[in-house]
């Protein structure tokens, strides 16, 4: 009898390793930027997370909670600049608490679906609405075209000018190739498709380009927003807000305000990625001997560079993002508490 429990405990133990094997996997693709761009990556998150917890549905709900705490810490981890994914699965952890101190019945992995379907459904229509107030900084009716230009690659940031194209607006594309992993190519390659003129530029001409094609209008994505309306966006962004200054050409954020990081109100940094080295020497064993290298996925845009983000709750000043963060979504401030509240020691800021 007590040979046959310790068998089952194996089972369990060999079990519980394989399904973490699979969220690993997961959280592997995020980081080798399989899946890029920040709402992406918190959709894919979200799901992966929602599928988990489905796997382990038979646990017992202590063991179950105590593995979904682990669980959001991996999937976190797997880029560390991206406060909508990290978002998203505080969404689902909060409103499972939240419905238990309710005193509630609560299945969890039936209620992870229903959460996780609920984030992910707030940010698609997060994104249509930014598509459609974004669309309208494009002017109607030009001879000329306008010229848009923008870095690496956003969907909100194409949503906007899919938007705009559908609205028959007259406009071209202005698009920086976006070294190492060359994002912008998929920028490119989608307003391409969608029958948009796009010239594609290197990095290192954004300025040249700017001042050369007369750029209209800048807008670009967000990977973070802190509480003092930092934007953090792919690196090369400070370098194009400065541009926009240089050329007097307003510079856009395109972002769901699920984007920001609520732990900077409280003093914690928005960190920046940095990422392998051979990403950006390739060729590794021909790399000068004693080279140092400096690979940072990332980089600050300060508010006051910003003419303004054009979020799901309208186009403002990039400082006012986190009362509108608190305003839209009041649950997802309380839900870091709750959930930081629950596990004691474990900072999730
Ligand atoms: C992508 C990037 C994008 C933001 C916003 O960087 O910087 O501008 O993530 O994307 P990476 P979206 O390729 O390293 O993920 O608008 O799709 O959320």
């Amino acid at each position: 009898m007590g040979k046959n429990i310790h068998y089952v405990d194996r089972e369990k133990k060999q079990r519980c390793k394989l399904e973490m094997k699979q969220l690993k996997e997961a959280a592997a693709k995020i980081t080798s930027l399989e899946i890029q761009g920040a709402t992406n990556i918190a959709m894919y998150a979200v799901d992966e997370y929602v599928k988990f917890t489905q796997r382990h549905r038979h646990m017992e709900v202590k063991e179950l909670w105590k593995l979904l705490v682990e669980a959001e810490i991996l999937i976190s981890k797997s880029r560390s600049t991206e406060p909508a994914m990290r978002n998203g699965l505080m969404f689902i952890l909060g409103k499972i608490r939240h419905d238990q101190q309710q005193g509630l019945d609560v299945d969890i992995a039936e209620m992870a679906e229903i959460y996780g379907n609920e984030y992910i459904s707030i940010i698609k229509e997060a994104k249509q609405r930014i598509a459609k107030y974004g669309a309208r900084l494009i002017p109607d009716n030009l001879k000329d075209p306008f010229v848009v230009q923008t870095h690496c690659h956003s969907s909100v940031v194409e949503g906007i000018l899919i938007e705009a194209k559908k609205q028959g607006k007259n406009f071209k594309v202005i698009s920086t190739e976006t070294r190492p992993f060359y994002q912008g190519r998929l920028t490119s390659k989608k307003l391409i498709d969608n029958g948009i003129e796009v010239i594609q530029v290197v990095d290192s001409a954004m300025r040249w380009a700017a001042n050369n094609m007369d750029t209209d209008l800048i807008i670009i994505g967000a990977d973070a927003v802190t509480s003092e309306g930092t934007v953090l966006n792919k690196i090369g962004s400070r370098l194009l807000a400065l541009v926009a200054h240089e050329e007097h050409i307003p510079l856009y954020v395109a972002t769901p305000l699920l984007k920001y990081n609520p732990g900077t109100a409280f003093g914690n940094y928005e960190k920046i990625e940095m990422r392998d080295d051979h990403e950006i020497w390739k060729d590794w064993e021909d790399r000068p001997e004693n080279l140092k290298f400096l690979n940072p996925a990332f980089e600050t845009v300060n508010r006051l560079l910003i003419s303004g983000v054009i979020t799901e709750g309208g186009i403002f000043p990039s400082g006012q993002v986190h009362s509108n963060f608190q305003r839209i979504y009041p649950f997802l401030h309380e839900a870091y508490h709750i959930i930081e509240h629950q596990e004691g020691e474990k900072s999730f800021f």
